[in-house]
């Protein structure tokens, strides 16, 4: 059936769009339907997602996926976190944003273990019309880079490169970045998200 993806990010609806296209569903956007952006003004990464999806589901009367994500950074108490779109400025300059972490990163002593240490967090809502919500969380580990390096993906990616890899999310392809089933149990912390929504309550995906 139809459903809204609920989001005003390109980057994050293509990831969204990948991710929900082997289930058979068919997603238009919150940017086309000129669905208008509620504030998030939620404490959570969770409330976030919740205030997005429910908002797209009651204007547009049909189901919405929402994400809300970003990147925190253990040594500096979990910043960016909530506001890490918020530290791309209005101009969305992400460039901008990782030179202030790794401002941020160099202050912090270097003794200090794991410094480096990073994890993305995306919290997915699906809300329906009449309010009722599901919600997944997805989480993936990595370090950060600097310079950044890579020119795929979105926001954070240059910089963050997931456990286990050496290339940054931002020099890998987007089906890398996902690893789904067949190619993987999911690698991104959006991909992690999707895949527990897909256990919960998703046909498989059709070979
Ligand atoms: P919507 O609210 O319209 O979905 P947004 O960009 O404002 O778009 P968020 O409030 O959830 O979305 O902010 C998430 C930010 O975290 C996003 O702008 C990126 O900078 C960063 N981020 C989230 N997922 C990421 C990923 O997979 N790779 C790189 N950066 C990511």
């Amino acid at each position: 059936g139809r459903v809204v993806i609920a989001t005003h990010n390109p980057g994050k609806l293509k990831e969204m769009q990948d991710l929900l296209a082997p289930h058979g569903i068919e997603a238009v956007s919150a940017g086309a339907l000129e669905l208008p952006e509620p504030e998030e003004t939620g404490d959570s990464f969770a409330a976030n997602a919740r205030i997005k999806a429910q908002a797209a589901a009651r204007a547009a009367e049909l189901p919405a996926f929402a994400d809300d994500s970003g990147l925190c950074v253990d040594s500096l108490g979990g910043q960016p976190g909530i506001y890490s779109a918020r530290w791309g400025g209005p101009e969305k300059d992400f460039e901008m944003a990782m030179d202030n972490v790794q401002a941020l990163l160099v202050t912090v002593d270097a003794l200090t273990a794991d410094r480096r240490r990073a994890h993305f967090v995306s919290a997915l809502c699906v809300a329906w019309p009449d309010g009722h919500v599901e919600e997944f969380e997805g989480v993936v580990d990595g370090t950060l880079v600097w310079p950044p390096r890579g020119k795929k993906g979105f926001g954070y990616d240059p910089m963050f490169v997931p456990e286990g890899y050496t290339r940054t999310f931002a020099e890998m392809t987007a089906e890398e970045k996902h690893s789904m089933p067949p190619l993987g149990l999911g690698l991104s912390h959006r991909a992690r998200a999707f895949r527990k929504l897909a256990e919960a309550c998703l046909a498989p995906p059709a070979d």
